[in-house]
């Protein structure tokens, strides 16, 4: 094992399990965290899994909901998501690293309380009804655990952390959304660099015309594409996670695709022009 020095910069990076269900995004993401690790960057991985879920709880007859991107988990829903996410994806997400190199250390949030979270409060959500909706077992992060993080990384091992949180005193375990725990994670640790990767990999005005990609976004512009209806469904959470971590000092962060060769290292070093930048 290599032990790397603390002053080396942090790069956090979000898997969606969409970028997970392609061979070449899954061996792109290895190559791309491969290129991170050996240019010296101090790496985390916090994944989801939501397509899995899915999938799996459609096998055990059991119908997928979510309300405002987040799912109403019920116990059954809870193991499931367990399965799916630290069963299957963390493992092969592991496996993906170890294969080429990289030293995953695959966990979940309940290791060594990485992450805390506490019971959503029901509440009213726009588009939803007037009753208050309970999500059930889905958490709120209320804490980070840098510190084991930071020692982690220090050991020279790259966290594969499956989106999962655990009530600090109680143990019970909540459903939380991965999208905006990466946030969390990077807030924490002030990471130099928070990447969030999806199978599409940028945002653009007409998905259908890949010259249509936009290379920058700040927050003004953000908010016009998502009132024109540019940003729409699960972009629009992510990019306004994404501006609000740039307000508490998290640099550099941009939405790439894994699939892309040398596109986190160019991401990282501010060369090339890849994906879409989020800037204040
Ligand atoms: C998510 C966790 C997985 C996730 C879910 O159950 O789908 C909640 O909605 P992606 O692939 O990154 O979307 N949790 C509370 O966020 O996965």
């Amino acid at each position: 094992m290599t032990s790397v020095s603390k002053r080396q910069p942090i790069a956090v990076v979000k898997v969606g399990g969409d970028v997970l269900q392609g061979e070449i995004e899954r061996s792109g993401i290895a190559a791309n965290v491969k290129d991170l690790v050996d240019a010296n960057w101090r790496v985390i991985l916090l994944h989801g899994g939501g397509p899995q879920v899915n999938e799996l709880q459609e096998k055990h007859g059991l119908t997928p909901n979510k309300v405002a991107g987040r799912r109403i988990t019920s116990e059954a829903d809870l193991l499931v998501v367990k399965q799916a996410i630290c069963g299957e994806v963390n493992v092969s997400l592991a496996q993906e690293l170890q294969h080429v190199g990289v030293n995953a250390f695959a966990c979940n949030g309940a290791s060594g309380k990485l992450i805390t979270a506490t019971k959503r409060p029901p509440r009213v959500m726009s588009g939803a009804g007037d009753k208050p909706i309970d999500f059930g077992e889905v958490g709120d992060v209320t804490s980070v655990n840098a510190e084991l993080l930071d020692n982690l990384t220090e050991l020279g091992l790259v966290p594969v952390i499956a989106t999962l949180g655990v009530e600090a005193d109680s143990g019970r375990i909540f459903n939380i959304n991965a999208d905006t725990t990466v946030v969390q994670i990077a807030r924490a640790l002030k990471a130099d660099l928070l990447l969030l990767t999806t199978a599409i990999g940028a945002i653009y005005h007409d998905l259908s015309q890949e010259d249509t990609r936009i290379a920058q976004v700040n927050a003004e512009q953000a908010k016009a594409l998502i009132d024109d209806g540019v940003i729409q469904g699960g972009m629009i959470p992510k990019v306004e996670e994404a501006l609000s971590v740039l307000a508490d000092g998290v640099k550099n962060i941009a939405i790439v695709g894994p699939q892309i060769k040398g596109a986190f290292l160019d991401v990282a070093t501010g060369k090339g022009d890849k994906g879409t930048r989020i800037s204040l």
